[in-house]
């Protein structure tokens, strides 16, 4: 099996196998990545966010059917990813349930990854294994992140269109009011519409984006558009590719595309920069030297930043 020959000609056990090696962290992985990179940057990139058990997988899954509906139908790639636990929780079930649902369709490819490690690792992961994707010749790809952190805030940042899932009921505050989650979303759905409160969700995202007019998104030309879907009987889902396609034509045509695709990229680079500078550095110091320092500053015999000063100094 020639994993890379294979990836481009969209052989799911070589896709399946290679991001395997991209989160074991594989040297193999990191070669086939460079050659796949030219094959990069076709697909259009959803990133699909919100608390536990909102129905983001089952509307992940609609999503994606719809996009094999279409007139002109679209290939998917879904990457389903679980920062809060290593081993089971709702991404892994979700996929699942997914597979056994979409299992037939080739123009359907699943993956779901789980924390081994550091979020950035997982962040890192993600990135990697999107670009497998892309290579592919996936031309949709979702990225599904549970819950409300930092890590979501990191990998949306890979997607062009972000979506923010809700329900009604989930308590009194509203979700998306979670810091960061604001200024990410290119698109709010209120998911769960058969039941009771969705439409005082709906107001309630609309009233707080009134009151956040200034905000980043809005200040350049996008009003986030608030949908309402039941996810489990797949209704009001074409209306949100509709609205995915709109997003899209609206960055297309504003330029915002390439600028979101710089910022993304020199994001991953800077990253991986300081990653490997981190890196090549610690490993001239010796773990003695090491904590010898780190005890210098708990005693407050030296301050962190004269430290840092003074170790850079001896090391370069
Ligand atoms: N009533 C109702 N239930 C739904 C709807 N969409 C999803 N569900 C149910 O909600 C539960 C959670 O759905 P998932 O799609 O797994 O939700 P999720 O957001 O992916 O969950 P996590 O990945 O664990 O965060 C399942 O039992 C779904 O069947 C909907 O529109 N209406
Ligand atoms: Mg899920």
């Amino acid at each position: 099996m020639n994993l890379i020959q294979d990836t481009l000609n969209r052989d799911r056990r070589a896709i399946a196998r290679l991001i395997s090696h991209i989160e074991n962290g594989e040297p193999d992985a990191r070669e086939a990545l460079a050659v796949l990179y030219p094959h990069t940057g076709r697909a259009y990139i959803v990133g699909v966010t919100g608390a536990p058990g909102t129905g983001k997988s089952t509307l992940v899954n609609e999503l994606a059917k719809a996009y094999r509906r279409l007139d002109q139908p679209r290939t998917v790639g879904i990457i389903a990813v679980d920062p809060t636990s290593p081993f089971s929780g709702g991404a892994i079930l979700g996929d699942r349930i997914r597979m056994r649902d979409l299992a037939g369709d080739a123009g359907i490819f699943v993956r779901s990854m789980a924390t081994r490690g550091s979020l950035g690792g997982l962040a890192r992961a993600t990135a990697d294994a999107i670009k497998v994707l892309d290579a592919a010749g996936y031309e949709v790809i979702f990225v599904e992140t549970v819950g409300a952190g930092q890590a979501e805030v990191d990998i949306a940042k890979t997607a062009y269109t972000t979506i923010v899932v809700e329900a009604p009921g989930l308590g009194d505050e509203i979700q998306a009011l979670k810091a960061g989650i604001m200024e990410i979303a290119d698109i709010f759905v209120v998911n769960k519409a058969d039941r009771e409160g969705a439409d005082s969700t709906v107001a309630a995202i609309r009233m707080m984006l009134d009151l956040n007019h200034a905000s980043h998104v809005e200040g350049q030309g996008w009003r986030p558009p608030v949908c309402k879907t039941i996810a489990v009987r797949g209704d009001g889902v074409p209306a949100l590719v509709e609205e995915i396609e709109a997003h899209s034509a609206f960055l297309r045509e504003s330029g915002l595309l390439g600028q979101r695709e710089r910022e993304r990229v020199t994001t991953e680079f800077e990253y991986l920069l300081h990653e490997q500078l981190m890196r090549q550095f610690v490993s001239r110091v010796s773990p003695e030297q090491w904590d010898e320092l780190i005890e210098r500053i708990v005693r407050r015999e030296v301050d962190p930043y004269t430290a840092a000063e003074k170790l850079l100094r001896e090391m370069t």
